[in-house]
């Protein structure tokens, strides 16, 4: 059976998440790929639909073309004839394809870690930083929230109400302050308060591309002055459900700034969760944690093996 090299096992809560959250995908085309390999014997035909089926579900051609050929190449080279064989080494594949996860956890980083949450508008930074500081909480880490997304009034009160529903501390300034001088005030408190971790919340949304690149690169220089010692860590949020778009939109944040871990906000909400395939394998980032929902416990540590198999039962 395949097992989980890079991480602890996934919680029965957890992989419970997983399976609901993939609902609409498995339903999807990705839910039809067991159908191929109820045939007899394994063509040319069925590595063509294969791919059909994988391009549906959003995993983008790229992605499609090369999990085919590594499936196809490993059924070839260990002359495995029966279509349950080749099945299995689908699975296999995809897991593989989602890239190695050996990322610490973000709730045993150091005390003093900063995590900056990146995104465009509307992928789901800021409901993502409830969730997280819900997770740390839970897992015994006190957090603090920094309203550094100034742009718009109503980012800041949406932080607060969430602040205060996690009963964590939010640090904001006013609308259109500068986002460097919330985050430098929102480090100094957690480290006279002794608060382990600050989450950041970031505006998606500026005049330009140039100024939001600019302005979160500021950010974190201003974050590591706050704090020299500071383990920063960038987390970028995808919106599952725009699809491919989502990569696109990905690489060109990953030009200009530099990111740890995806979350894939949204997996709920659609049958594109084929784009998770993509993710690391055109972006070279690994998904760190999935969105299940709009409520404040609906995120799960990203699991390649339970996501997976999940898709398959
Ligand atoms: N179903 C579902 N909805 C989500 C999830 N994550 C976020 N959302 C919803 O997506 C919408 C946008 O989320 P926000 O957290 O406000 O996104 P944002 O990136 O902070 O947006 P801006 O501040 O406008 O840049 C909200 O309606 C959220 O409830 C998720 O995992 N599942
Ligand atoms: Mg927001």
């Amino acid at each position: 059976m395949l097992r989980n090299l890079f991480r602890r096992e996934p919680t029965p809560q957890e992989r419970e998440q997983i399976e609901s959250a993939v609902q609409k995908t498995r339903q999807g085309a990705l839910g039809h790929i067991s159908d191929l390999f109820r045939q007899q014997v394994i063509t040319e035909e069925t590595w063509d639909e294969l791919e059909d089926l994988l391009i549906q579900a959003d995993v983008g051609p790229t992605t499609a073309i090369e999990l085919v050929s590594r499936a196809r190449k490993e059924v070839e080279k260990e002359e495995l004839k029966t279509p349950v064989e080749a099945e299995t080494a689908v699975r296999r594949q995809m897991v593989e394809i989602l890239g190695r996860d050996e990322h610490e956890p973000l709730e045993e980083m150091p005390a003093g870690t900063i995590i900056l949450m990146v995104g465009v508008n509307g992928s789901g930074k800021t409901t993502s930083i409830a969730k997280l500081a819900s997770y740390l909480e839970q897992r015994g880490r006190s957090v603090l929230l920094a309203a550094a997304d100034t742009f718009r009034a109503a980012a800041i009160d949406q932080l607060r109400v969430w602040g205060e529903r996690v009963k964590a501390p939010v640090v904001a300034h006013q609308q259109e302050a500068d986002p460097g001088a919330v985050v430098f005030d929102a480090v100094k408190a957690a480290q006279s308060r002794g608060l382990d971790l600050v989450l950041v919340d970031t505006a998606g949304r500026l005049h330009t591309k140039f100024n939001l690149m600019e302005e979160l690169q500021k950010i974190k220089r201003v974050a590591s002055k706050a704090n020299p010692e500071a383990h920063i860590v960038s987390l970028l949020t995808l919106d599952a459900t725009t699809g491919q778009n989502a990569i696109l939109q990905a690489k060109s944040f990953l030009q200009s700034v530099e990111v740890d871990g995806i979350i894939l906000s949204k997996l709920d909400g659609t049958a594109k969760g084929g784009v998770a395939f993509s993710v690391y394998n055109e972006l070279g980032v690994p998904i760190w944690y999935i969105g299940t929902g709009e409520k404040v416990q609906d995120l799960a540590p990203f699991d390649h093996l339970a996501f997976v198999n999940a898709l398959f039962e």
